[in-house]
């Protein structure tokens, strides 16, 4: 151990000086370059490998830890993982990144410029694949052993571009360019089984699985580290790759039958919703939950010493982010029952007690479902398995509860195997993602659970990484913290309050106001770059940066610019604005692509108009991941939040951009209603239908938009420009648009908040001219990001969920 320390503090002592003879060395050593030669990508694999080099002796440390106090741990099992780039966030964590910035400064170089180079991890769709990556970071951060599980897709989300304003898909090749950050652990290899038949037969009173004909892969874990904010912590990003096993390379003869293999890691699906392919996707849910559970038993046994898996829940966690990983269940009382011959009733114990799952989204269509025939194919014992905790559990109910509670609740029914009833059945606890959501999930979508089992539901809502979003994102901001309440708010976010005190602070309040300026210009700078179009930082920058889905209701902004579009060319004013639209919609969701050629030419059409002087511009930027939120975010305004209340179950682009000062347009959804909670109504613009209001709708069937169109003549006008020729050359998407808003079956329900939404955009642009006003809600919603904090979320985690301890790590000073 004291080996390590030592190593670990020389590799920790970073000076410019130090740095630039490393960095001299790396070049040297591995493309013979000297500073000024190198390229941005030799840079760049030379500046990862130093960082590499730093965390590693501490990635060690916290393994022998970990092995040594015998904390528990938790495996968080998520089939997506969105982490962005790594490179600045790993300097920032070792508490390297000003002195970086500056030697390379010195040497006449641009940190934000190499970083540039590298691609984004792009592991995952939006904010459920962003939440698992920002869990990771907390975990680390808060100093609690979390290790992550997931798949390493060869593919990325695609890359999006736009032709003709239509949205066409890009594979993307991240594992291309230099210095990833990952290890691959051949060592740590497992192998999972598809496919072929079960035979069960005894064994020494034992019934045991006999398999024939079934398939072999070798999953092979590639880790990423991932380091905790300078607190001496690393941890573990397990994600599996598949392989043919080198004893079976003689069955896979061909290219083809190879190519079938490789292929079950090769995409990640684009879609957060509804999926494709179903037949991969669930190769891939019981691959890398497989896998997982194989490296964790075997780490339990071969590094704990422990064989009394009775204890396992002491040791382990295990969390099914989403159903999709939810076959861990059935796969842990495999693994149990079949190959340690552990007893059923011992098994289901420790499983329940070991697992723990989340709930994204209330959506009908997320609630996963398989097909039994499906399954019973690609895996017949772990349906078997899955048959028998169905058996039991209705078993267990009879009498007790209603036949109907049974029926409806249980895990196979008409053929088809439900993964969150699953997921609920055999967790110890249920949690959604914002107090809404939770109480929606208890009193609607699983109401039977709730009332069966009440003790395991709990909320959690969402976080976000400020160290992100503020330190790496918003340096500008971030040093003005610094200056006005002191550093402390790095580690200890709760510090943040102190802001407050700044409200009536007219130096600070035109410091925010300057900051937020100089933000926008760099926006500006990008967006002329990217599209050519030119924009006015002094404009009102509105955004709306999330998945493009017809509940996040991109239309309603839609309708909101075409209203503005038509005031302009009637000569009624309005202070100048800029849309800032990022959004990918899945390949395979129609609705969501018409959404995007429409915004597109109506983006062109007003742009080019030069009737309205340039006083409303709209951008949709392509390609939106995390390195553009980065860029975006602290250069808005207005954050848009404009959900179906009920529909969005937290949302984490609302709490990043009101961490940077954004003020937000709300319906009363999701996390929104926490934020206005901690920003109070003064300091937010809420608008809309309530739940109650909408469920009486859906209830009622009482929703008839076609009347609104009729009798509100601004309504008609925007929703018109859609097909009566105003905006050009999207005549189909135009009429799907509208026959979607004047449907009575329109469920998202765009028109009846229309004319709601226009008032709160009139109280923005009121607002909009008391500069001072603005400048105060703004400091009031930086300083109460602090409830958003990742961090407190992942406490909350560990405390509630998991039970975890943290790790004693001795600290190295830097
Ligand atoms: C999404 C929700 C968001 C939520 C994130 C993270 C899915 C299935 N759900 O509202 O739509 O913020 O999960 O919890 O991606």
């Amino acid at each position: 151990m004291a080996k390590y320390l030592a190593e670990h503090e020389r590799k920790m002592q970073l000076t410019k000086e130090e740095f630039k003879n490393r960095l001299k060395r790396k070049l040297n050593d591995y493309y013979e370059e000297d500073i000024d030669t190198a390229s941005t990508s030799e840079l760049f694999a030379a500046i990862s490998a130093i960082v590499r080099d730093g965390y590693a002796p501490q990635w060690r440390r916290t393994r022998i830890a970990e092995t040594k106090q015998k904390e528990k741990q938790v495996y968080y099992f998520s089939i997506e993982f969105l982490p962005g780039t790594l490179l600045k966030s790993n300097l920032l964590n070792l508490g390297w990144l000003k002195t970086v910035r500056e030697a390379l400064s010195d040497l006449g170089l641009d940190l934000d410029k190499i970083a540039e180079y590298e691609p984004d991890m792009a592991l995952g769709n939006g904010g459920l694949g962003r939440l698992a990556a920002a869990f990771m970071d907390s975990l680390a951060s808060t100093g609690y052993t979390g290790n992550g599980n997931g798949i390493r897709y060869k593919y990325g989300l695609f890359k999006q571009k736009f032709v003709n304003g239509y949205q066409r898909e890009l594979p993307n090749d991240w594992l291309k360019k230099e210095g990833h950050w990952e290890v691959r652990r051949e060592s740590k290899s497992v192998l999972v089984r598809f496919g072929g038949k079960v035979n069960m037969v005894e064994d020494n009173g034992w019934l045991i699985p006999q398999y024939e004909g079934e398939r072999v892969v070798r999953a092979v874990p590639y880790d990423v580290a991932v380091v905790g904010y300078q607190d001496g912590l690393t941890n573990t990003l397990r994600l599996w790759d598949a392989e043919i096993p080198p004893e079976e390379e003689l069955n896979y003869p061909t290219i083809s039958d190879r190519r079938r293999v490789e292929d079950l890691t090769s995409i990640l699906y684009p879609d957060d919703s509804n999926y494709e392919g179903r037949l991969l996707r669930l190769k891939q849910e019981y691959f890398f939950v497989s896998a997982g559970l194989q490296s964790i038993l075997d780490y339990y046994i071969t590094k704990l010493g422990n064989k009394n898996f009775a204890q396992l829940s002491d040791y382990v966690a295990v969390h099914i982010n989403d159903t999709h990983p939810a076959m861990a269940i059935a796969e842990l009382m495999r693994l149990l029952v079949d190959e340690h011959r552990v007893d059923w009733d011992t098994a289901w114990n420790i499983t329940q007690k070991v697992m723990s799952y989340t709930n994204h989204t209330i959506m009908a269509e997320a609630m996963e479902k398989w097909d039994v025939n499906m399954m019973s194919e690609l895996l017949p014992r772990i349906m078997q398995i899955i048959t028998e905790i169905d058996r039991r559990y209705c078993e267990g109910l009879k009498g007790r509860v209603s036949d109907a509670v049974i029926d409806r609740t249980r895990i196979i029914k008409n053929g088809q195997v439900q993964m969150a009833h699953l997921a609920i059945i055999g967790s110890h606890s249920v949690n959604g993602v914002a107090a809404l959501h939770t109480q929606l999930l208890e009193t609607e979508v699983l109401k039977d659970f709730y009332n069966l089992y009440p003790e395991r539901f709990n909320n959690k809502t969402n976080g976000i990484t400020l160290r992100r979003w503020l330190q790496i994102a918003n340096p500008e901001l971030s040093d003005l913290l610094d200056q006005t309440i002191g550093k402390e708010w790095r580690s200890d976010s709760n510090k943040m309050l102190n802001f407050e005190k700044y409200y009536h602070d007219t130096k600070v309040l035109n410091q925010l106001h300057e900051i937020k300026l100089d933000n926008k210009k760099k926006l500006a700078k990008f967006v002329k770059e990217q599209t050519g179009i030119e924009i006015d930082p002094t404009a009102i920058f509105d955004v709306q940066v999330k998945r493009m889905h017809a509940y996040k209701r991109q239309t309603l902004k839609l309708l909101h610019i075409l209203k503005l579009y038509q005031d302009l060319k009637a000569r009624i004013d309005h202070p100048k604005r800029v849309i800032i639209f990022g959004a990918k919609a899945a390949p395979s969701y129609v609705f969501a692509k018409q959404i995007i050629k429409v915004i597109n030419e109506t983006a062109n059409m007003i742009n080019n108009d030069p009737d309205i002087h340039g006083k409303l511009k709209v951008v949709f930027l392509e390609n939106y991941n995390v390195s553009l939120a980065e860029k975006i975010i602290p250069a808005a305004d207005i954050s848009e939040q404009i959900s179906t209340t009920t529909k969005e179950a937290s949302g984490t682009s609302n709490m990043k951009l009101m961490a940077n000062g954004a003020l937000t347009v709300a319906t009363m959804d999701g996390a929104n209603i926490e934020i206005k909670d901690a920003v109070g109504e003064e300091n937010i613009f809420t608008f809309g239908l309530n739940k109650d209001q909408v469920y009486k709708y859906y209830a009622e069937k009482s929703y008839h938009p076609r009347k609104m169109y009729e009798e509100d003549p601004v309504m008609k006008k925007a929703v018109d420009a859609l097909i009566d020729g105003t905006v050009p050359n999207c005549s189909s998407e135009g009429q799907a648009l509208v026959n979607n808003f004047l449907s009575d079956n329109e469920q998202f329900l765009v028109l009846a908040d229309f004319e709601a939404y226009l008032k709160a955009q009139e109280k923005v642009e009121q607002t909009w001219a008391q500069k001072r006003i603005w400048q105060q809600m703004s400091l009031v919603n930086i300083a109460h990001s602090e409830r958003f904090d990742s961090d407190k979320t992942i406490e909350r985690y560990a405390q509630d969920i998991w039970h975890l301890k943290k790790l004693k790590i001795e600290k190295v000073d830097r």
